[in-house]
């Protein structure tokens, strides 16, 4: 499929500049455990994968930037000097903010075009939009030898979606989608933005994603909610972030912060720490420790974090009543997208079909399966 998608924007670009580009590939994320801690800089577990966006950039010198979205059949015109966000919910909005970020840093950018196409399924959770954004900086960077370090990178990339977007998302996802590496997952601090990697192999188990297929409104503003709560219950402990905080300094405050919220602090603390433990069991190959810990984070997402929703609740039930998936949890930011499963290898095709029919029935639509290879982080593509 990335040769396609490459072959695609490749085309367009040469069809549409007669210029020959720059070809970039940049990949959609998972995550194994560790949802909601990055941006209380604590740990999270995810891996680039083989879904991604493809962007063929190079200069223009028709005095504008032009991009194109083949997914959406958009072309977009701008101006480097006059940036400004586009309404809401425009795909642009994340173009516009790498380059309004990299201008924020005294680097002059030309004018370019650029092309793109991608097959991460939209609101699955798998981080279409960091791969949107770290295909822009790091076309730019390669194309006018900008000269910033993927750590620069990334950070741009990660204000773009503050600024321009309007999500104040953590690290996690533009790590992930930038400094992937084939078969592994990175276990990443992300107080230090240094990551272990670790080379995936569960033998006779597998992950497998289903896909709920729903996006329910308000989850960036409910995102945004969830990360000034945990800041506040910071601020109250008088420390830097949730990661600093242990369960019974929590205890100490409880009667000053609503009941919900202390539900959410305590899941942040936990799963911070089950993050940790994860890394662990895998080095130990414990699967069914994994698993278990795989679980108790959707657990801990759905009743007290409080960012699940009947789709993902549903799948993950479906999960726990078949002997052969270890664990089972929603993925990303919630409220829809995908669940991760850890599932016997013999066994998924099983699970598969018996969930999608289940979950068919219980809500008149379809979920998708996927069969991800953990892969390399945003590259050229000679
Ligand atoms: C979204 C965000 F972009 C990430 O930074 C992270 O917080 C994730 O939700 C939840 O773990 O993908």
């Amino acid at each position: 499929m990335k040769a396609e998608l490459i072959n695609a924007v490749k085309t367009k670009y040469i069809e549409t500049f007669n210029q020959s580009p720059l070809l970039v590939f940049s990949p959609g994320r998972i995550n194994l455990i560790g949802e909601h801690t990055d941006y209380n800089e604590g740990f999270v577990f995810p891996a680039a994968v083989d879904k991604g966006i493809a962007a063929a950039i190079q200069k223009s010198n028709s005095g504008h930037c032009t991009a194109i979205a083949l997914n959406l059949d958009s072309t977009v015109e701008f101006e480097l000097d006059k940036l400004k966000p586009s309404p809401e919910g425009s795909w642009e909005n994340y173009v516009l903010g790498v380059v309004a970020e990299i201008q924020k840093k005294n680097i002059v950018v030309g004018n370019f075009n650029i092309v793109f196409k991608g097959d991460i399924p939209g609101g699955a959770g798998m981080s279409s939009s960091a791969a949107l954004e770290n295909s822009v900086v790091f076309g730019l960077n390669e194309l006018l030898d900008l000269g910033l370090s993927k750590h620069d990178m990334i950070l741009i990339s990660q204000k773009a979606e503050h600024n321009y977007v309007g999500v104040k998302c953590g690290i996690m996802d533009q790590y992930a989608s930038m400094f992937g590496i084939e078969n592994n997952a990175l276990h990443l601090d992300c107080r230090t933005v240094e990551a272990e990697p670790f080379e995936i192999n569960f033998k006779d188990h597998q992950l497998m994603l289903i896909n709920t297929n729903v996006k329910h409104s308000l989850s960036d503003s409910a995102y945004n909610d969830r990360r000034a709560a945990c800041e506040n219950i910071s601020k109250l402990l008088g420390i830097k972030a949730l990661r600093d905080a242990t369960e019974s300094d929590l205890e100490q405050i409880k009667d000053q912060v609503t009941p919900e919220d202390y539900q959410k602090a305590l899941y942040v603390i936990q799963e911070n720490k089950r993050t940790i433990k994860a890394a662990k069991a895998i080095k130990d190959n414990d699967l069914e420790t994994l698993g278990a810990l795989i679980y108790q984070s959707h657990d801990g997402l759905s009743n007290q974090y409080k960012v699940s929703c009947d789709e993902l609740d549903f799948l993950v039930e479906q999960a726990k009543k078949n002997e052969h998936v270890l664990g089972a949890r929603m993925m990303g930011g919630g409220f829809g997208g995908c669940t991760i499963n850890l599932v016997a290898k013999t066994e998924a095709k099983a699970f598969a079909d018996s969930a999608s029919k289940a979950y068919k029935n219980k809500f008149n639509k379809d979920c998708s399966v996927y069969f991800v290879k953990l892969s390399n982080g945003t590259h050229l593509v000679k």
